[in-house]
């Protein structure tokens, strides 16, 4: 009887080894916004989490520069292997991006949009942009209003500001900028008095914060709302000399931006959770294709805000892209 059970025992082990043999490993793709730290620190998250998991992450080529004409070939050319189970992007146009990513959807590859989201990010109605499982990052509307407070503390509730942006067809940016309007509106002394529109080219953003400060003298804060929006809104600040009496709010935690922190040249930097974003796409992916799982239409990691205080905290150095 003995023999007959171990006899039994490794035959159900012969057999669920010969099983995992044969589990087919699932090839995930992750297709990058543009060539940023934000989206480096992305990719480290989502390797983290796949290699702990067992799965093959594809990496497309970061695009050089933002937008669907950098993007969307490199995306093509991703999914055109024919191996992939699931893609995870951060579109690079609320609109454009629509039908491209619709068409690898309808070809059979679910797809999680991280970082920014299609049409109003609502997957939850009934759409032509309602195909992706979820949409997986920064709140950011409560993000541009979070900022739009610590700015007008810091300048006692009054003042003119500017804000420089990136695209206007971008959900990140555009609500970054909504949440900022919005978080002015219940200081009645703030004005914004400009907006300008970079395409996340650090040098136009120096050039057109430039023009502002040149413009209206009486301008006390800036926020910017990306990587390259705020260092070249920083740089602008620095180049005419009105570091300290121009406060600088600013957007992603670069190691540029921290050490400008650091030496009291800017004055807070919100810090989205690129790394946890990545390893969330992952982790829901794996659960979604193994375990059927259905995804949360949102999934919404926090963020941090450094400020001078807290910038050589222990705790808050987790929170610099990497
Ligand atoms: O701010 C991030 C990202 O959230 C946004 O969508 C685009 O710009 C960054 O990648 C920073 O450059």
């Amino acid at each position: 009887m003995k023999r007959v059970i171990i006899g039994l025992l490794c035959g159900c082990l012969v057999l669920s080894l010969a099983a995992g043999a044969n589990a087919k490993k699932l090839r995930f793709a992750f297709m990058p916004g543009v060539a940023d730290p934000f989206y480096f620190t992305m990719e480290k998250g989502a390797k983290a989490k796949a290699e702990e998991l067992g799965v093959e992450l594809i990496v497309g080529e970061f695009p050089k520069a933002w937008g669907p004409e950098y993007q969307v070939p490199i995306m093509k050319a991703l999914v055109a292997r024919g191996d992939i189970d699931l893609l995870f992007t951060a579109p690079t146009s609320t609109e454009a991006l629509i039908p491209v990513l619709k068409e690898i959807h309808d070809s059979g590859i679910p797809i999680i949009t991280v970082d920014t989201y299609l049409g109003d990010g609502d997957y939850s109605k009934p759409s032509n942009y309602s195909f992706p499982l979820s949409y997986i990052g920064t709140d950011n509307f409560l993000g541009g209003q979070v900022v739009a407070g610590a700015l007008a503390l810091l300048l006692d509730g009054k003042g003119k500001v500017f804000l420089e942006n990136t695209n206007p067809d971008v959900s990140s940016v555009i609500g970054r900028e909504n949440g900022f309007r919005a978080g002015l509106k219940i200081f009645p002394d703030m004005e914004l008095v400009g907006v300008e529109y970079c395409l996340d080219v650090q040098e136009t953003a120096a050039a057109q914060t430039a023009a502002a400060l040149e413009k209206d003298r009486d301008i006390v804060g800036v926020f910017g709302v990306n990587v390259f929006s705020a260092q070249g809104a920083y740089q602008a600040v620095v180049a005419a000399g009105l570091a300290g009496a121009v406060k600088i709010a600013t957007w992603d935690a670069t190691l540029t931006l921290i050490e400008a922190l650091k030496k009291g040249e800017v004055d807070l930097i919100l810090a989205q959770m690129p790394a946890e974003m990545g390893s969330l796409c992952v982790e829901w992916g794996v659960k979604h294709l193994t375990e059927g799982a259905e995804l949360p239409k949102k999934v919404i990691p926090g963020f941090f805000v450094f400020t001078k205080d807290n910038v050589n905290d222990p705790e808050a150095q987790q929170y610099i892209y990497k």
